[in-house]
């Protein structure tokens, strides 16, 4: 089974997919390349597909216990979207992609000179965002007032009802991913694909000169206070070039560099756990002498769903899974020792999936 194509439990079993937009010249294509690893040309301007690994210090370690043939990583897909120009978004021309993605990462360029503050191209391009929302909305409304008129309905007076809540927050200059939803008026708007609902991660591209200071960044460029305690909403610093640097560097050498920059993992891991905090992402492994794997699923995923992302098969065949902590996995030294001290769960297809769960399915298949 390739790597490539993981259902991840995405809206139509589709996978999730992350969006990289920003202004031109951010620095989105050198942040593509480097989370997916791929020599992808600058200054290109149509979308480019890309699967990113996630490291995962976790399943590092069950391989180097292990020692498998293989070890696999979760995946992420991520496109790099041509550049947003204020002007397409608001056309609303051009971006079908964007539409489908399931969160976004917006790169704000903090290197070089001559930036404008990051607070002011947030809220510039949260704004076209809001404006390409309203337009939908607008026409929705219409099209429902008519239909109104012509037959009453309950479910179109529902419908009614929630496009003028979206409306009215939208006016206000607010994105809808801050509005609380219910699941049902969720699944009712889904199928709009409002930009301005999708989760957001910002990530303030740095300047080298000001990579020693990482920690500190989205206070100094003052967006910390714009961001905290939104829904939905995160904010990253890196700089796109140095961890392009350091991701050539043999491993031992990549720590020592990163100390050097008092970081202690790469920008790729902080991205990676971000972005699966934001889409509700957790993890699972399986793990034996022939493959280490880690397998990506929603938060609250039963057991049952777990082992499909596996296989259908063992869905099909599904009798129980065997369950273990990779922490107490590891302290135990194998499963069979992790078995005699009782530290091996047997759990049902109605167990729901805890992030870090070493997964073995007992199936009849
Ligand atoms: N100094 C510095 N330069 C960077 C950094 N990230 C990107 N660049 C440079 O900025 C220029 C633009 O980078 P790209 O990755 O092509 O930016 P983009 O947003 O994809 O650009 P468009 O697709 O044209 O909108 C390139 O010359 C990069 O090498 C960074 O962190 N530091
Ligand atoms: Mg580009």
């Amino acid at each position: 089974m390739g790597a490539a194509r993981l259902e991840i439990g995405g809206k139509n079993g589709k996978n999730m997919q992350t969006g990289i937009i920003g202004l031109p010249q951010t620095g989105k294509t050198t942040l593509f390349n480097l989370l997916t690893g791929r020599t992808q040309p600058e200054g290109r301007r149509e979308d480019r597909v890309g699967i990113a690994a996630i490291p995962d210090r976790r399943l590092e370690r069950l391989a180097h216990h292990y020692q498998p043939r293989k070890a696999t990583p979760a995946t992420l897909e991520l496109i790099d979207l041509a550049a947003l120009t204020p002007a397409a978004l608001r056309a609303g021309t051009g971006i079908q992609a964007l539409r489908e993605v399931d969160a976004l990462v917006h790169v704000i360029r903090a290197f070089g000179e001559d930036n404008r503050p990051a607070a002011e191209e947030i809220r510039e391009l949260e704004f076209d965002l809001i404006f390409n929302d309203l337009t939908q909305i607008e026409k929705r409304r219409d099209r429902v007032q008519l239909d109104l008129k012509k037959q009453k309905s309950p479910a179109l007076e529902q419908e009614a009802a929630l496009l003028a809540r979206l409306q009215a927050q939208l006016e206000a200059e607010k994105p809808l991913r801050e509005l609380e939803l219910t699941a049902e008026e969720e699944k009712r708007l889904r199928g709009f694909q409002f930009l301005s609902r999708k989760p957001i991660l910002y990530v303030l591209n740095l300047d080298e000169a000001e990579a020693a200071e990482m920690g500190h960044a989205l206070e100094r460029h003052q967006i910390q206070l714009l961001l905290e305690a939104k829904p939905r909403t995160r904010g990253l610093a890196l700089c796109a070039l140095l961890e392009a640097e350091i991701a050539s560097l043999p491993e031992p050498e990549r720590l020592e560099f990163l100390a050097g920059y008092g970081l202690q993992e790469p920008g790729l891991v902080r991205l990676a756990r971000v972005v699966y905090d934001l889409l509700g992402l957790i993890s699972f492994f399986t793990a034996g002498e022939d493959e280490c794997r880690a397998w990506t699923i929603t938060r609250g995923t039963r057991a049952l769903d777990a082992a499909g992302v596996i296989h259908t098969d063992l869905a099909h065949h599904f009798i129980r899974a065997e369950v273990i902590d990779w922490q107490r996995l590891l302290e135990a030294g194998s499963e069979a020792a992790a078995r005699e001290r009782g530290w091996l769960r047997l759990e049902g297809k109605d167990y729901i999936v805890q992030d870090g769960d070493v997964m073995h399915i007992r199936h009849s298949g």
